[in-house]
């Protein structure tokens, strides 16, 4: 039976993580998504637990946990708020490649600020012409001297004009996946500026901007891995990337599903709670017995990527592709059951309805989650 239980330094930090989101986060999600209040102290306060840093190792000033009890504080925090929660996974996955695949000089420059997140990073993967075909991106950089010259734009940039370093997969060689290298980029570097902040459908909490890039000069010190690496090196961050992702969507629809247990009971019609009816009954079943199948499955994934189990990459995709269609599912049926109140910013429902349907299309669609999933089923 044990092999399938949290150990108790797991509860620790699932604990420490849903109280600070009681405390820091639920009290305040609603007004960050009505007002589009990027929450920067309250993911500072964030940074300060460790979870900046979740999986960066103990000797760059991280907390070296695994990928399981990242998926924990993921899902703990997104019980607030999915959208703040995706954006403190997103500057851990960046932190991460820079932990995992930069020599000791780059590591020694950006680490120290992005643990405490004194310093936020983005991702940028993904352009205007490429986002499932990421492999094709344009960006390119040349060489001059020690500098690289990098020109082109990211698209959808999560954290875009706020954040201060850009871990950024660039074309330094031919077409194709080899062709590509990862560098970091600073803000102010001459050459960055940012397009307007998208106006989306959900994940208020954050901006997403276009990042554009015009002969901006970035050391070669700046440097991911070789050159040629770079698309390995981002597929790699997107594993971990993906399992929080869908540890987002689980958090927001237990939510979802603890907000209709308690709504069911109190709402009457027909003369008694429609907790009585059966119809109440079997659907907050379902939701419950598919919430937990995902995350099941989620933290067996987790699970092996921490290993570097040979199969983490399908087990990610199948648990990203299976929970945040499953979170969505689930949330809602959540706001069926609640009625026309549902549908209210009056109850948090709609909100976490929004926040969730962007997670079956970024870090990889779903449908890119089958590709890598039936690709891998059918290798040999
Ligand atoms: P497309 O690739 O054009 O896909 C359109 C449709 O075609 C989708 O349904 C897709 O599944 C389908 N499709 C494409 N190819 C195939 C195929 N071979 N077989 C079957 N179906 C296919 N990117 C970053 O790099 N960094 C970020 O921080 C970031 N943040 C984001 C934040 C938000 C709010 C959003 C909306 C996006 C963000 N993205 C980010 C981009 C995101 O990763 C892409 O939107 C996503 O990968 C899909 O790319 P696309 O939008 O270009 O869609
Ligand atoms: N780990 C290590 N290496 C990997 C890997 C992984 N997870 N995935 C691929 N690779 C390697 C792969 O082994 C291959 O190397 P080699 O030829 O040496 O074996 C190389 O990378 C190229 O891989 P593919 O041949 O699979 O590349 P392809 O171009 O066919 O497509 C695909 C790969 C579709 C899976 C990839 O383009 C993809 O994931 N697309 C979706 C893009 C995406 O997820 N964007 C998210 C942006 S971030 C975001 O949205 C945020 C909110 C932050």
């Amino acid at each position: 039976m044990t092999q399938f239980d949290l150990t108790d330094e797991q509860r620790e930090i699932q604990e420490l993580a849903r109280r600070f989101t009681a405390d820091r986060i639920t009290p305040f999600a609603g007004e960050w998504d009505e007002k589009h209040i990027f929450p920067r102290d309250t993911i500072r306060e964030a940074a300060e637990l460790g979870f900046a840093a979740i999986y960066v190792s103990e000797e760059s000033g991280g907390i070296a946990l695994g990928r399981l009890e990242a998926a924990l504080i993921m899902e703990a925090m997104a019980y607030g708020c999915p959208s703040t929660s995706a954006f403190i996974s997103i500057h851990n996955m960046a932190s991460w490649m820079i932990d995992r695949f930069g020599d000791a000089d780059v590591k020694g420059r950006y680490l120290p600020d992005l643990v405490t997140m004194a310093r936020m990073a983005s991702y940028c993967l993904t352009e205007p012409g490429s986002g499932s075909d990421a492999a094709a991106l344009k960006t390119r950089a040349v060489r001059d001297g020690d500098h690289y010259i990098v020109s082109g734009s990211k698209q959808f940039i999560s954290g875009g004009g706020e954040n201060e370093v850009y871990v950024t997969m660039v074309r330094t060689g031919e077409d194709g996946p080899k062709g590509i290298s990862c560098l970091v980029i600073d803000k102010d570097t001459p050459g960055v500026s940012f397009g307007a902040n998208e106006r989306k459908l959900g994940w208020h909490s954050q901006p997403t901007r276009q990042v554009m890039f015009d002969n901006v000069r970035v050391p070669q010190a700046n440097r991911l891995g070789a050159e040629g690496e770079g698309f390995r090196i981002a597929m790699m961050g997107l594993d971990g990337g993906r399992l929080n992702i869908g540890a987002c969507s689980l958090g927001g629809a237990q939510r979802c599903l603890d907000e209709s247990v308690a709504y069911v009971k109190d709402r009457r019609q027909f003369g008694k709670a429609i907790a009585e009816f059966q119809n109440t009954q079997f659907t907050l079943a379902d939701m419950a017995t598919e919430l937990e199948a995902a995350r099941a499955l989620l933290y067996l994934a987790a699970a092996k990527v921490t290993d570097n189990a040979p199969d983490k990459t399908r087990f990610a995709a199948m648990a990203k592709r299976l929970a945040t269609d499953t979170g969505s599912s689930v949330v809602d049926r959540a706001l069926q059951l609640h009625g026309g109140y549902g549908y209210l910013m009056d109850y948090p429902i709609e909100r976490f309805w929004r926040d969730l349907r962007v997670h079956s299309i970024l870090e990889g669609t779903n449908q890119v989650m089958r590709m890598i999933v039936g690709r891998d089923l059918l290798k040999d």
